[in-house]
């Protein structure tokens, strides 16, 4: 059973991780684990996929961690990138190739990518006035000056992008602004530097991803593409695109190949992106397999799993970049997730509120299939349309009362049964008579388990697969053998043997979701688990077949685990505020439609408005409610 596309080879991208710290649950649920799971997905089907990552090493986020550490920009990537490597490794994520941006052959290529468009003219060169710290003798690029977000007033905004609104900044954009560095307002100063003038690229950005056509050609199904993706995209190209300096003043980075630009790197956002493609390099060198086949055929099809704060990037920077150079193909889909908030807050790395990866590893290693819990529980809550919020007490009742309660004990009762009665051989099926129905729910099952992996819809697919075993507990359940054994045994034969079949299309099924408890289930049951084709067949397994005793998949979180992980969050930030600029707003719950009806609001008219003296954030503002007028303090003089 599949659906899926005809095209020869896929191209798998997760967001290349900024070595400047560990991975947290955020970055799983977004980029990493969806991928995962549709590469072990396609891979199932027999598809030529190559799922590429690795580090992203460039950048002020670098920079900026390593002045913040005392150390050099070096050690701090060479540190996250063995970290995260190795979490990746343990947790199970399975890249084919996981490289860094600070290797040679990147820089390379990336170098040349640049000369290559360069050499084509889609660059601009031009002159500008950027903002300069006078203290440390520095051009502050990106987030090197913090101010306030010119779009939605927030006022931490980064000098390249707004993490509150997600809009995309440029330094002298911001209201306010403050370099990083010294503290101070910078000041302005004259430099050079290499344009991306993207306004001229807006009319076929525009067929192509609102249409889904390129040069006149079907290319994507605009449709299968997230909705909030798509209105990112169009929101910003409606908000007119300008040109984009596509390199900086920084002394850490890809130097720019120009014998003029000596001091300059390429914009990290320029280099990072072209990591896919060196690191497709390095595997396929390492692999015996042509690099190009799988960037420059229109028989390959590119994917990129991001979270959607880096939507433009991927959707519309890169895009243009790849369409101008010529011979590459264009993403096929960008299926960018919303954020994960982490029991009722942002999760954030200043404040620490986060669950980080190789923490959790090690905290929960008692616990049986820990990595499959921990994939089954952020899939079932992947923000995939919209935001969405991981608890520990979610994590404990979606372990007990899902993975524990059905598909974990519809797989130890099925065992057991086929032990008991039969010694471990499969039985003989008679004809199926009442159950018959059973199989066509399984064929039900198994085809939207498929069509919604196809769709990048992971929650749902899980939930498809969890169908499956639910079905398999209902069943034993309702036919119950236990009763049976004595007076029917015929009757039993045929419902352990369907039972067994509906257990190796849990195998299946779950094996992209789950592939450790899948790949237990699936050596009791005598097979490997990863014949995708067969899934919705009640003819996996044959009569005569020896069934393994087994042991149990899941096992139940105990609330003292629970605990300790919410201490140790709530511990977590107590003893680290120093890194925050911010207190959290503690959000009263909210109110029934008729307790606001209760409320007196009333429309004011402002009549007139002035300073306050010796106050340069105060104004004295004179409202009229109709009936009366009062004066009232605000402190928004500045804005
Ligand atoms: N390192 C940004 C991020 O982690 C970035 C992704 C690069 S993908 C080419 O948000
Ligand atoms: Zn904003």
């Amino acid at each position: 059973m599949s659906e899926s596309h005809s095209k020869k080879r896929t191209i798998v991208t997760s967001a290349l991780p900024y070595a400047n710290g560990p991975i947290h649950i955020g970055h799983l649920a977004g980029a990493y684990l969806p991928a995962d799971i549709y590469v072990r997905y396609m891979r199932s089907t027999g598809k030529d996929v190559a799922f590429i990552c690795g580090s992203d090493e460039h950048g002020a986020a670098i920079t900026l961690r390593a002045k913040k550490e005392n150390k050099e920009p070096k050690d701090i990537v060479d540190t996250y990138h063995e970290l995260n490597k190795k979490a990746f490794e343990d947790f199970g994520i399975s890249f084919d190739y996981f490289h860094r941006t600070s290797s040679e052959l990147h820089h390379k290529t990336a170098q040349e990518f640049f000369l290559d468009l360069y050499e084509k003219g889609v660059f601009e060169e031009k002159e500008s006035e950027q903002f300069y710290d006078e203290e440390y003798g520095q051009f502050l690029a990106d987030r090197y000056v913090q101010g306030t977000c010119p779009k939605c007033g927030h006022d931490a905004a980064y000098g390249d992008q707004c993490e509150k609104c997600g809009s995309s900044l440029s330094p002298t954009d911001l209201i306010n602004p403050v370099s990083t560095l010294s503290g101070k307002e910078p000041r302005l100063k004259k430099t050079k530097h290499w344009y991306l003038p993207m306004q001229k690229e807006e009319g076929w950005l525009r067929e192509w991803l609102v249409n889904g056509k390129l040069n006149g050609k079907f290319h994507h199904d605009p449709a299968a593409w997230r909705k909030p993706v798509i209105g990112q995209c169009k929101s910003w190209i409606d908000g007119g695109l300008q040109s984009r300096a596509m390199t900086r003043d920084l002394d850490w980075g890809v130097k720019v190949p120009l014998e003029s630009a000596e001091g300059k790197v390429l914009y990290v956002w320029l280099d990072a992106p072209i990591g896919y493609i060196s690191a497709t390099k390095e595997w396929a060198a390492n692999n015996g397999k042509n690099w190009e086949d799988y960037w420059k055929s229109d028989e390959s099809r590119l994917i990129h799993f991001i979270g959607k704060d880096n939507i433009v990037f991927h959707c519309i920077i890169f895009p243009i970049l790849l369409k101008n150079q010529g011979e590459y193909i264009l993403p096929e889909n960008v299926p960018a997730n919303e954020f994960l908030n982490l029991e009722g807050k942002k999760i954030s790395t200043s404040r620490n509120w986060a669950v980080w990866l190789h923490e959790y590893m090690e905290d929960l290693r008692e616990l049986k299939n820990k990595e499959d819990v921990f994939r089954y529980v952020l899939t079932s809550i992947a923000p995939e349309t919209k935001d969405s919020e991981f608890t520990w007490g979610d994590f404990q009742t979606r372990n007990n009362s899902e993975l524990v309660a059905i598909y974990g004990n519809f797989v130890n009762r099925i065992l057991v049964l086929t032990q008991k009665y039969y010694d471990g051989i499969l039985p003989e099926k008679a004809d199926l008579g009442e159950y018959s129905d059973i199989l066509a729910s399984l064929k039900d099952h198994a085809s939207n388990c498929d069509k919604n992996l196809n769709s990048f819809k992971f929650r749902d697919a899980l939930q498809d697969a969890m169908s499956i075993a639910r079905l398999g507990n209902k069943f034993l359940a309702d036919s119950e053998p236990w009763k049976l054994i004595k007076t029917e045994p015929e009757k039993v034969k045929t419902i352990i043997h369907l039972g067994l079949q509906i257990a190796a299309n849990c195998a299946i099924a779950f094996k992209p979701f789950l592939p450790d408890s899948s790949t237990q289930l699936a050596s009791y049951l005598g097979i490997n688990g990863d014949d995708w084709l067969s899934l919705g067949s009640s003819e996996i397994l044959k009569a005569g077949d020896t069934i393994a005793k087994g042991e149990l998949l899941f096992a139940k979180v105990e609330d003292e685990l629970i605990q300790k992980q919410i201490d140790r969050l709530k511990g977590n930030t107590e003893g680290n505020n120093t890194n925050s600029t911010k207190k959290e707003l503690k959000m009263k719950d909210l109110i029934e439609f008729e307790d606001f009806l209760k409320l007196d609001l009333r429309l004011a008219t402002v009549v007139k408005a002035e300073k306050v003296e010796k106050s340069n954030k105060l104004l004295r503002i004179r409202i009229d409610l109709g009936a009366e007028e009062r004066t009232v303090l605000s402190g928004i003089a500045k804005q």
